[in-house]
């Protein structure tokens, strides 16, 4: 017994990394150039090779025992980069290698790392003590703590946004229900930013093992992270702006690809809607009540006996048929699909995938197999690219009857009755050839199974954009999906948890994210179903979701009073669609997300550093909604410069704290002075109507600064923007004493939207109407109030709102329209 327990203890010691015996790097022994901007130090028996990457982007790889093994990342698409001016200097006490924007300083005795900046000023270094070490298999780094460094990024971890004074480990982890102290969760991304004074640096921790970073809750003076086997292979990116680093990390491992325009529309899922007749009766009761929406999820009922690929005989006896009418109705419909195989004969899926041989085996040959939904399972090995190309070839029938979208569940992969909930870790991967074991391959498997569903619905729809959404995955992994926070609770903590967490996933690299609206688990009251909604309108993915064997939770679910706010607040989501799609398209190209923490925005504002209650959404929007329960106010930050509130047009100094009302139906919204937010008329659905008019919601410029909004369009769904098939401008504008300009470019690109007119809302003009108002030089007639008919020419005065409306045809050329005080 006692015996037992001490071995017990000294297993459970070994087996944490904070315990184990750590042997750090000794001194250098020597050194060798490796390729043009990489160097190799020997120290003992470890090994440390530094590639410089860009100016302010180096790759280091720590190893111990054995030379690196083959270099394969799943999550780095990046290979090729332009050679960098690196001066390297070998002094006999240290290595320093020094670009333009940072130097790496290589101690020699013993092997230590400090980065610093040109000035000469470190940014981050190893902890003298300990440094880069390993115990056994696994590999680790400690660096220095200063007191007041703040972290952020992880990607998706619950509780507060500040990640600082915590022990955060990255194994992918179905935990329905979870809590602000549950971790490891679903996704990761082993990617985080420390900053301090204003200045960031990122690290990417490159390894796929379970990796675990302890952010300060070793010891308050240092921080370490590493992986329980593999290279300690990581990046390191100065910015020292935040979006400098996100840019550069999504150069590395990609961005995510533009998503269809009816994935930006309201989706409306639960557990389950079935049989047909339900997913009838809700299509209809959204149409009926005049509230929008876009997709319609079914979730694992849909199936016959949860087998993947088939549907339900009796529930869904004519899946073409129900889809069509759905699709002639406007809503696009998604589907559930776990990776989980039932094991019989008689099942199509199955058959081919063991004839494929595309399932998981331990390593005598054996199939895995485990209880899912369906009982007993077999698991694709979504490693093998033949793997890959079998799942995504499944999907042929689904997309035949109609299913556009496609949600990836359960794929941490999650197996409910194995010890660990997971395939046994010595099951092997083909892992690209390299034949490892699912210890390796468990935190890419739900990212492998996204790309593989991805490539298969690019090859199956080649003429349009797929949209996957995904509960698993790995940096990168935006690449093929978007994702959503897994099984969340209806509660008001949770609802605050759901913003900082898109926060932190967003700055980690995945643009589309959201999380269940209402919450997964639980019944919300109408208010804070109606405020989670009222957040979803600035989340990219704006779904709401249920358990089963709950009550509904659909937007009508609350009394009319609600019905009525929830309607107002779904209208605004397609109002603002021309700005969120311009927001997400930018999102594709720079990996900036739409919603961005205060801190990130503003790094030097120390007001911001724990900021989480409100954020920006792109660059021209603050949202500030209300996250608490009875609350009718809203206290925002406004950072330094000119500000207007979005709805009302007046003007409020940045740099200040405001309380402004926020009543039960309202989310507070604020503007940058000099923004202009391309918005439109309310649709049913995105496929309703093209926009029309285009309303240009444009706020003074202050101190006679020209500001630049932009604006992007296309034909929403194709890859013809790829070859330049969009529309492209921006709206700039100026205040000069006497006139209110704005300027819209002339369009670039080749997409033609249909005709449509142009409507400009110049806020916050002021008491009096403008004397003369012009398009290009040419003077635009008064309009009778409500009159200016969408085609023809003419402008209004609301006077109670201060603004001016004016209405033009739009055109290609450049518009430059000019108020006369
Ligand atoms: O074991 O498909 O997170 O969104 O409704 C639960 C049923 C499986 C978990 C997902 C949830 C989904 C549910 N799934």
């Amino acid at each position: 017994m006692k015996s037992g327990c001490t071995a017990l203890l000294v297993f459970l010691c070994a087996a944490h990394p904070l315990f184990a015996q750590w042997r750090s790097a000794p001194a250098v022994d020597s050194l060798s150039r490796s390729g043009p901007a990489g160097v190799t130090f020997r120290a003992g028996e470890a090994a440390m090779t530094v590639t410089v990457l860009a100016d302010d982007l180096m790759r280091i790889r720590f190893t111990h025992g054995t030379g690196l093994p083959p270099d394969r990342s799943r999550a780095v698409v990046a290979a090729a980069w332009p050679t960098v001016q690196a001066v390297m200097n070998d002094a006999p006490d240290a290595f320093t290698i020094t670009t333009s924007a940072l130097t790496l300083r290589v101690a020699k005795n013993p092997l230590r790392l400090s980065f610093r900046d040109p000035a000469g000023a470190i940014i981050s270094e190893d902890a003298p003590a300990k440094g880069m070490s390993w115990s056994g298999s696994e590999v680790r780094v400690w660096k220095t703590m200063p007191g007041d460094e703040r972290y952020y990024g992880f990607g998706e971890k619950a509780g507060s946004f500040e990640r600082g004074n915590l022990h955060m480990t990255m194994w992918n982890s179905d935990i329905p229900a979870y809590s602000a102290q549950t971790d490891p969760l679903y996704q990761t991304i082993p990617f985080f930013y420390g900053m301090r004074n204003g200045r960031a640096y990122g690290i990417f921790l490159d390894n796929t093992y379970r990796t675990s970073f302890d952010m300060g809750k070793e010891a308050r003076d240092q921080y370490s992270f590493g992986a329980e086997d593999g290279v300690l292979d990581y990046y390191f990116f100065y910015g020292p702006a935040p979006r400098t680093i996100l840019g550069r990390f999504t150069q590395l491992v990609g961005r995510m690809p533009l998503p269809p325009r009816w994935s930006l529309g309201y989706q409306q899922c639960r557990w389950s809607y079935t049989p047909d007749s339900r997913v009838r009766e809700i299509a209809s009761g959204f149409r009926s009540r005049r509230i929008p929406c876009d997709v319609i999820y079914l979730d694992i009922d849909y199936m016959d006996g949860y087998r993947i690929f088939t549907w339900h005989p009796k529930s869904f006896p004519d899946p073409e048929g129900l889809l069509r009418e759905l699709k002639g109705m406007g809503f696009t419909t998604a589907v559930i699909v776990d990776p989980g195989i039932k094991v019989d004969t008689a099942y199509a899926a199955y058959r081919s995938g063991l004839a494929g041989g595309h399932f998981l085996r331990y390593p005598d040959g054996s199939l895995f197999t485990g209880k899912v939904w369906p009982g007993v399972c077999a698991f694709p090995d979504f490693t093998a690219p033949a793997a890959r190309r079998w799942w995504g070839d499944q999907f042929a029938g689904l997309a035949a009857a109609g299913v556009r979208g496609w949600w990836n569940d359960m794929n941490e992969p999650s197996v409910f009755d194995v010890p660990g909930k997971t395939v046994d870790l010595g099951v092997l991967h083909d892992d690209e050839g390299l034949k490892t074991t699912h210890a390796k391959n468990h935190n890419i498997y739900g990212m492998e199974m996204t790309r593989a569903t991805y490539e298969g619905a690019r090859r199956l729809l080649p003429a349009e954009r797929p949209f996957v959404l995904t509960r698993a995955s790995y940096a990168g992994g935006w690449r093929y999906s978007a994702a959503w926070t897994g099984d969340n609770v209806s509660s008001w903590e949770h609802l605050s948890m759901a913003l900082a967490m898109c926060l932190n996933l967003g700055i980690s690299g995945q643009p589309f994210v959201g999380a269940d609206i209402g919450g997964f688990i639980g019944h919300p009251s109408g208010e804070l179903f109606a405020r989670w909604l009222q957040l979803g309108v600035l989340t990219p993915l704006m779904r709401s979701h249920s358990v089963i064997n709950e009550k509904n939770k659909e937007p009508w679910e609350y009394g009319s009073a609600f019905t009525d706010i929830n309607r107002e607040t779904i209208n605004l989501r397609y109002r603002l669609l021309p700005y969120i799609y311009t927001v997400m398209s930018a999102s594709s190209l720079s990996g900036l997300p739409a919603m961005r923490p205060m801190v990130f925005e503003h790094p030097g504002d120390a007001r911001f550093t724990s900021t989480a209650g409100q954020f920006m959404f792109g660059d021209d929007m603050l949202a500030a909604p209300v996250l608490a329960e009875g609350e009718t106010t809203k206290t925002v930050e406004l950072p330094h410069g000119r500000w207007h509130d979005f709805w009302t047009g007046k003007a409020m100094n940045g740099g200040a704290t405001y309380t402004v009302p926020a009543p039960i139906g309202h989310l507070p919204l604020f503007v940058p002075a000099g923004a202009t937010i391309p918005m439109q008329q309310i649709v049913q659905h995105t496929g309703e109507a093209p926009i029309n008019p285009l309303t240009l919601r444009t706020f003074p410029s202050h101190d006679g600064k020209a500001y630049i909004s932009h604006y992007y369009e296309d034909d929403g769904s194709s890859f013809a923007y790829v070859d330049g098939v969009s529309f492209r401008r921006t709206f700039t504008a100026r205040s000069v004493p006497g006139q209110v300009v704005l300027s819209l470019s002339g369009v670039e690109g080749s997409y033609v939207p249909p005709g449509r007119g142009v409507a400009v809302q110049f806020v916050d003009f002021g008491a009096d109407p403008p004397s003369r108002v012009t398009l290009n030089g040419m003077r635009v007639a008064k309009a009778a109030r409500g009159s200016g008919s969408i085609d023809g020419s003419g402008w209004e005065f609301d006077a109670p709102a201060r603004t001016v409306i004016v209405r033009v045809p739009d055109s290609r050329g450049p518009m430059e329209l000019a108020l006369s005080r």
